[in-house]
Protein backbone atom coordinates (compact mmCIF):
# COMPACT_ATOMS: atom_id res chain seq x y z
CA UNK A 1 0.00 0.00 0.00
CA UNK A 2 1.08 3.41 -0.84
CA UNK A 3 1.50 6.25 2.08
CA UNK A 4 -0.53 8.90 0.45
CA UNK A 5 -0.51 13.07 1.87
CA UNK A 6 -1.61 13.84 5.26
CA UNK A 7 -5.35 14.34 4.68
CA UNK A 8 -5.82 13.93 0.65
CA UNK A 9 -9.05 11.98 1.43
CA UNK A 10 -9.23 11.37 -1.85
CA UNK A 11 -6.17 9.62 -2.42
CA UNK A 12 -6.72 7.23 0.53
CA UNK A 13 -10.13 6.67 -1.29
CA UNK A 14 -8.27 5.30 -4.35
CA UNK A 15 -6.33 2.96 -1.79
CA UNK A 16 -9.26 1.86 -0.24
CA UNK A 17 -10.55 0.56 -3.78
CA UNK A 18 -7.40 -1.35 -4.78
CA UNK A 19 -8.06 -3.31 -1.79
CA UNK A 20 -12.13 -3.94 -3.11
CA UNK A 21 -10.90 -6.53 -5.53
CA UNK A 22 -10.51 -9.76 -3.55
CA UNK A 23 -11.43 -12.94 -5.92
CA UNK A 24 -10.69 -15.58 -3.00
CA UNK A 25 -13.38 -13.45 -1.09
CA UNK A 26 -16.93 -15.06 -1.11
CA UNK A 27 -18.48 -13.80 -4.42
CA UNK A 28 -15.23 -13.63 -5.60
CA UNK A 29 -14.95 -9.13 -5.13
CA UNK A 30 -13.73 -7.47 -2.71
CA UNK A 31 -17.29 -5.71 -2.78
CA UNK A 32 -18.72 -7.84 -0.31
CA UNK A 33 -15.73 -7.22 1.79
CA UNK A 34 -16.80 -3.71 1.38
CA UNK A 35 -19.85 -5.22 1.69
CA UNK A 36 -17.87 -6.33 4.82
CA UNK A 37 -16.54 -2.62 5.02
CA UNK A 38 -20.06 -1.09 4.63
CA UNK A 39 -21.33 -3.22 7.50
CA UNK A 40 -17.87 -2.53 8.70
CA UNK A 41 -19.22 1.36 8.75
CA UNK A 42 -22.64 0.28 10.26
CA UNK A 43 -21.34 -1.95 13.25
CA UNK A 44 -18.62 0.55 13.75
CA UNK A 45 -21.43 2.91 14.29
CA UNK A 46 -24.55 0.64 14.90
CA UNK A 47 -24.15 0.73 18.20
CA UNK A 48 -25.23 4.54 19.69
CA UNK A 49 -27.52 5.45 21.64
CA UNK A 50 -29.27 8.99 21.50
CA UNK A 51 -30.43 8.71 25.22
CA UNK A 52 -27.34 7.82 26.96
CA UNK A 53 -25.06 9.31 24.57
CA UNK A 54 -22.61 6.82 23.67
CA UNK A 55 -21.62 4.35 21.49
CA UNK A 56 -21.10 5.15 17.87
CA UNK A 57 -18.29 5.52 15.13
CA UNK A 58 -16.36 7.58 16.76
CA UNK A 59 -13.57 6.20 19.13
CA UNK A 60 -13.71 2.39 16.88
CA UNK A 61 -14.30 0.59 19.64
CA UNK A 62 -15.07 -2.59 18.12
CA UNK A 63 -11.14 -3.07 18.10
CA UNK A 64 -11.38 -4.05 21.23
CA UNK A 65 -13.25 -6.23 23.98
CA UNK A 66 -16.76 -5.99 24.29
CA UNK A 67 -17.17 -5.04 20.71
CA UNK A 68 -14.19 -6.90 19.25
CA UNK A 69 -15.62 -10.33 20.79
CA UNK A 70 -19.15 -9.35 20.27
CA UNK A 71 -21.12 -12.24 18.33
CA UNK A 72 -23.23 -10.11 16.85
CA UNK A 73 -20.11 -8.46 15.14
CA UNK A 74 -18.46 -11.89 14.23
CA UNK A 75 -16.49 -12.14 10.49
CA UNK A 76 -15.63 -8.46 10.55
CA UNK A 77 -11.97 -9.05 11.29
CA UNK A 78 -12.41 -9.66 7.50
CA UNK A 79 -12.87 -6.19 7.19
CA UNK A 80 -10.64 -5.14 9.63
CA UNK A 81 -7.56 -7.36 8.33
CA UNK A 82 -8.20 -6.12 4.03
CA UNK A 83 -7.77 -2.14 5.56
CA UNK A 84 -4.56 -3.09 7.94
CA UNK A 85 -2.09 -2.44 5.08
CA UNK A 86 -4.11 1.21 4.76
CA UNK A 87 -3.88 1.60 8.02
CA UNK A 88 -0.40 0.58 8.40
CA UNK A 89 0.93 2.72 5.81
CA UNK A 90 -1.12 6.33 6.46
CA UNK A 91 -1.05 6.27 10.07
CA UNK A 92 -2.29 9.74 9.87
CA UNK A 93 -6.00 8.74 9.54
CA UNK A 94 -8.08 7.36 12.74
CA UNK A 95 -9.52 3.99 12.43
CA UNK A 96 -13.07 5.76 12.56
CA UNK A 97 -12.30 7.62 10.19
CA UNK A 98 -10.66 5.05 7.60
CA UNK A 99 -13.63 2.62 8.66
CA UNK A 100 -15.86 4.87 7.72
CA UNK A 101 -14.49 6.39 4.80
CA UNK A 102 -14.23 2.51 3.37
CA UNK A 103 -17.54 2.03 4.08
CA UNK A 104 -18.67 5.19 1.92
CA UNK A 105 -16.14 4.38 -0.92
CA UNK A 106 -17.11 0.72 -1.37
CA UNK A 107 -20.84 1.81 -1.64
CA UNK A 108 -20.40 4.09 -4.16
CA UNK A 109 -17.50 1.79 -6.34
CA UNK A 110 -20.38 -0.97 -6.51
CA UNK A 111 -22.41 1.75 -8.36
CA UNK A 112 -24.48 3.28 -5.44
CA UNK A 113 -24.50 6.98 -4.69
CA UNK A 114 -21.97 9.12 -2.96
CA UNK A 115 -22.09 9.57 0.25
CA UNK A 116 -21.32 12.65 2.54
CA UNK A 117 -18.14 11.88 4.81
CA UNK A 118 -15.86 14.23 6.95
CA UNK A 119 -12.62 13.07 9.00
CA UNK A 120 -12.30 13.90 12.40
CA UNK A 121 -13.19 11.05 14.36
CA UNK A 122 -10.86 9.56 17.04
CA UNK A 123 -9.91 6.54 18.21
CA UNK A 124 -10.32 4.87 22.10
CA UNK A 125 -7.80 3.27 23.73
CA UNK A 126 -8.49 -0.37 24.73
CA UNK A 127 -9.54 0.97 28.13
CA UNK A 128 -11.71 3.42 27.16
CA UNK A 129 -13.68 1.30 24.82
CA UNK A 130 -14.01 -1.13 27.52
CA UNK A 131 -15.46 2.19 29.76
CA UNK A 132 -17.26 3.48 27.00
CA UNK A 133 -19.09 0.24 26.27
CA UNK A 134 -19.89 -1.00 29.50
CA UNK A 135 -23.43 -2.64 29.54
CA UNK A 136 -23.95 -1.76 25.80
CA UNK A 137 -22.76 -4.69 23.58
CA UNK A 138 -25.25 -7.00 22.62
CA UNK A 139 -28.91 -5.70 23.26
CA UNK A 140 -27.97 -2.55 20.96
CA UNK A 141 -27.37 -4.16 17.13
CA UNK A 142 -30.77 -5.34 15.84
CA UNK A 143 -31.97 -8.81 15.97
CA UNK A 144 -32.16 -10.64 12.40
CA UNK A 145 -34.83 -13.45 14.19
CA UNK A 146 -37.09 -10.18 15.42
CA UNK A 147 -40.33 -8.25 13.73
CA UNK A 148 -41.10 -5.09 13.41
CA UNK A 149 -41.26 -3.51 16.28
CA UNK A 150 -37.63 -4.51 17.08
CA UNK A 151 -36.10 -3.00 13.75
CA UNK A 152 -38.62 0.13 15.16
CA UNK A 153 -37.43 0.27 18.23
CA UNK A 154 -34.03 -0.18 17.71
CA UNK A 155 -33.08 2.06 15.41
CA UNK A 156 -35.57 4.39 16.91
CA UNK A 157 -33.16 5.15 19.55
CA UNK A 158 -30.53 5.83 16.74
CA UNK A 159 -32.99 8.57 15.84
CA UNK A 160 -34.30 7.55 12.53
CA UNK A 161 -37.71 7.84 10.95
CA UNK A 162 -39.56 4.65 9.52
CA UNK A 163 -38.39 6.02 6.13
CA UNK A 164 -34.99 6.34 7.31
CA UNK A 165 -34.67 2.44 8.47
CA UNK A 166 -36.57 1.22 4.98
CA UNK A 167 -33.83 3.01 3.12
CA UNK A 168 -30.64 2.07 5.35
CA UNK A 169 -32.47 -1.47 5.15
CA UNK A 170 -31.61 -1.60 1.37
CA UNK A 171 -27.86 -1.98 2.26
CA UNK A 172 -28.87 -6.16 2.26
CA UNK A 173 -28.52 -5.77 -1.90
CA UNK A 174 -24.80 -6.06 -0.69
CA UNK A 175 -23.12 -9.52 0.39
CA UNK A 176 -24.72 -12.39 1.98
CA UNK A 177 -24.99 -14.16 5.25
CA UNK A 178 -22.42 -16.52 6.40
CA UNK A 179 -23.27 -19.91 8.39
CA UNK A 180 -20.53 -19.81 10.57
CA UNK A 181 -20.93 -15.94 11.82
CA UNK A 182 -24.79 -15.47 12.38
CA UNK A 183 -26.25 -18.61 11.01
CA UNK A 184 -28.17 -17.42 8.33
CA UNK A 185 -27.14 -18.48 4.96
CA UNK A 186 -27.18 -16.87 1.34
CA UNK A 187 -27.37 -13.50 -0.57
CA UNK A 188 -30.18 -11.73 -0.71
CA UNK A 189 -30.39 -10.43 -4.12
CA UNK A 190 -28.77 -12.33 -7.53
CA UNK A 191 -25.96 -9.97 -7.59
CA UNK A 192 -24.79 -9.24 -3.98
CA UNK A 193 -22.02 -6.71 -5.76
CA UNK A 194 -23.96 -4.25 -7.06
CA UNK A 195 -26.02 -1.72 -5.36
CA UNK A 196 -29.31 -1.23 -6.56
CA UNK A 197 -32.69 -1.24 -5.47
CA UNK A 198 -33.27 -4.80 -6.37
CA UNK A 199 -33.75 -5.90 -2.61
CA UNK A 200 -37.08 -3.74 -2.16
CA UNK A 201 -38.47 -5.87 -5.64
CA UNK A 202 -37.66 -9.04 -4.13
CA UNK A 203 -39.42 -8.24 -1.00
CA UNK A 204 -42.49 -7.18 -2.92
CA UNK A 205 -42.99 -10.10 -4.65
CA UNK A 206 -44.73 -13.43 -3.43
CA UNK A 207 -42.15 -15.80 -3.56
CA UNK A 208 -40.78 -16.23 0.14
CA UNK A 209 -41.66 -19.23 1.47
CA UNK A 210 -39.96 -20.58 5.35
CA UNK A 211 -36.66 -22.86 4.71
CA UNK A 212 -36.81 -26.11 5.62
CA UNK A 213 -33.46 -26.66 7.17
CA UNK A 214 -31.69 -27.20 10.56
CA UNK A 215 -30.74 -23.43 10.82
CA UNK A 216 -32.41 -20.24 12.26
CA UNK A 217 -36.00 -19.75 10.48
CA UNK A 218 -35.34 -17.17 7.38
CA UNK A 219 -37.14 -17.12 4.13
CA UNK A 220 -35.78 -18.86 1.36
CA UNK A 221 -36.68 -18.10 -2.79
CA UNK A 222 -35.48 -19.15 -5.83
CA UNK A 223 -34.60 -16.51 -8.83
CA UNK A 224 -32.84 -16.65 -11.96
CA UNK A 225 -30.94 -20.11 -10.75
CA UNK A 226 -29.70 -18.47 -8.03
CA UNK A 227 -31.05 -19.31 -3.87
CA UNK A 228 -32.16 -16.17 -2.45
CA UNK A 229 -32.91 -15.32 1.51
CA UNK A 230 -34.76 -12.83 3.93
CA UNK A 231 -34.35 -12.86 7.42
CA UNK A 232 -37.61 -12.36 9.19
CA UNK A 233 -36.42 -8.65 9.69
CA UNK A 234 -36.24 -8.01 5.95
CA UNK A 235 -39.70 -9.36 5.66
CA UNK A 236 -41.15 -7.41 8.26
CA UNK A 237 -40.48 -4.61 6.20
CA UNK A 238 -43.25 -5.10 4.05
CA UNK A 239 -45.48 -7.09 6.98
CA UNK A 240 -45.92 -3.20 8.65
CA UNK A 241 -48.05 -0.46 7.74
CA UNK A 242 -45.84 2.12 8.45
CA UNK A 243 -42.75 0.45 6.75
CA UNK A 244 -44.17 -1.06 3.77
CA UNK A 245 -45.13 2.25 1.92
CA UNK A 246 -41.17 3.26 1.30
CA UNK A 247 -40.29 -0.50 0.26
CA UNK A 248 -42.62 0.56 -2.50
CA UNK A 249 -41.59 3.91 -3.03
CA UNK A 250 -38.09 2.76 -3.28
CA UNK A 251 -38.43 -0.89 -5.34
CA UNK A 252 -40.36 2.14 -8.15
CA UNK A 253 -38.05 4.61 -8.20
CA UNK A 254 -33.99 3.61 -7.42
CA UNK A 255 -32.57 7.44 -8.08
CA UNK A 256 -35.49 8.12 -4.48
CA UNK A 257 -33.91 5.00 -2.83
CA UNK A 258 -30.43 6.61 -3.67
CA UNK A 259 -30.68 9.90 -2.62
CA UNK A 260 -32.45 8.74 0.63
CA UNK A 261 -30.08 6.13 1.43
CA UNK A 262 -27.20 8.31 0.78
CA UNK A 263 -28.40 11.41 3.52
CA UNK A 264 -29.18 8.27 5.98
CA UNK A 265 -25.88 7.00 5.84
CA UNK A 266 -24.79 9.82 6.20
CA UNK A 267 -26.26 10.19 9.41
CA UNK A 268 -25.24 7.14 10.69
CA UNK A 269 -21.68 7.43 10.23
CA UNK A 270 -22.09 10.65 12.34
CA UNK A 271 -23.75 9.05 14.66
CA UNK A 272 -21.59 9.88 18.27
CA UNK A 273 -19.61 12.61 16.67
CA UNK A 274 -19.23 15.44 18.25
CA UNK A 275 -17.35 18.30 16.20
CA UNK A 276 -15.39 21.11 18.03
CA UNK A 277 -15.16 24.41 15.30
CA UNK A 278 -12.22 22.76 13.93
CA UNK A 279 -13.95 19.89 12.81
CA UNK A 280 -12.07 17.34 15.54
CA UNK A 281 -14.01 15.13 17.14
CA UNK A 282 -14.00 14.97 21.07
CA UNK A 283 -14.79 11.47 22.63
CA UNK A 284 -17.95 10.88 23.87
CA UNK A 285 -17.67 11.79 28.03
CA UNK A 286 -17.20 8.53 30.40
CA UNK A 287 -20.32 7.45 32.22
CA UNK A 288 -18.29 8.31 35.43
CA UNK A 289 -18.47 12.20 34.07
CA UNK A 290 -21.73 12.12 33.28
CA UNK A 291 -22.91 10.94 36.27
CA UNK A 292 -21.65 14.40 38.08
CA UNK A 293 -24.51 17.04 38.19
ZN1 LIG B 1 -27.28 -6.24 8.01
N1 LIG B 1 -27.04 -8.20 8.43
N2 LIG B 1 -28.76 -6.09 9.37
N3 LIG B 1 -27.40 -4.23 7.68
N4 LIG B 1 -25.79 -6.36 6.68
C1 LIG B 1 -26.19 -9.07 7.82
C2 LIG B 1 -25.34 -8.77 6.76
C3 LIG B 1 -25.19 -7.51 6.22
C4 LIG B 1 -29.30 -7.12 10.12
C5 LIG B 1 -28.77 -8.41 10.26
O1 LIG B 1 -29.21 -9.24 11.28
C6 LIG B 1 -27.75 -8.92 9.39
C7 LIG B 1 -28.29 -3.36 8.25
C8 LIG B 1 -29.35 -3.71 9.05
C9 LIG B 1 -29.55 -4.99 9.56
C10 LIG B 1 -25.30 -5.32 5.92
C11 LIG B 1 -25.57 -3.98 6.08
C12 LIG B 1 -26.55 -3.48 6.91
C13 LIG B 1 -26.31 -10.38 8.39
C14 LIG B 1 -25.49 -11.59 7.99
C15 LIG B 1 -27.28 -10.29 9.36
C16 LIG B 1 -27.76 -11.45 10.24
C17 LIG B 1 -24.17 -11.64 8.76
C18 LIG B 1 -23.34 -12.82 8.33
O2 LIG B 1 -23.76 -13.96 8.56
O3 LIG B 1 -22.25 -12.61 7.75
C19 LIG B 1 -30.50 -6.66 10.79
C20 LIG B 1 -31.40 -7.46 11.70
C21 LIG B 1 -30.66 -5.33 10.43
C22 LIG B 1 -31.73 -4.37 10.78
C23 LIG B 1 -32.98 -4.67 10.91
C24 LIG B 1 -27.97 -2.01 7.88
C25 LIG B 1 -28.72 -0.77 8.35
C26 LIG B 1 -26.88 -2.08 7.07
C27 LIG B 1 -26.10 -1.00 6.42
C28 LIG B 1 -26.59 0.20 6.18
C29 LIG B 1 -24.40 -5.85 4.91
C30 LIG B 1 -23.71 -5.05 3.84
C31 LIG B 1 -24.34 -7.23 5.10
C32 LIG B 1 -23.55 -8.25 4.29
C33 LIG B 1 -22.29 -8.61 5.01
C34 LIG B 1 -21.41 -9.59 4.25
O4 LIG B 1 -20.46 -10.09 4.86
O5 LIG B 1 -21.61 -9.85 3.07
Amino acid sequence: MSRVKEGDYQALREEVKKVLKQPEYDDGSAGPVFVRSLRLAWHASGNFSLVEHNGGSNGAGMRYPPESVDPANAGLHHAISFLIPIQAANPWISHADLWTLAGTTAIQAMGGPEIPWQPGRSDYDSAEAAEEHRGVVGDRLPDGALGASHVREVFTRMGFSDREIVALSGAHALGRCHRDRSGFDGPWVVNPTRFSNQYFKLLLRPIWKPREWDGPFQYEATVAGTKLMMLPTDMALVEDAGFKPWVEKYAADQDLFFKDFSMAFGKLIELGVDRDDTGFARLVKKSAEQGKP
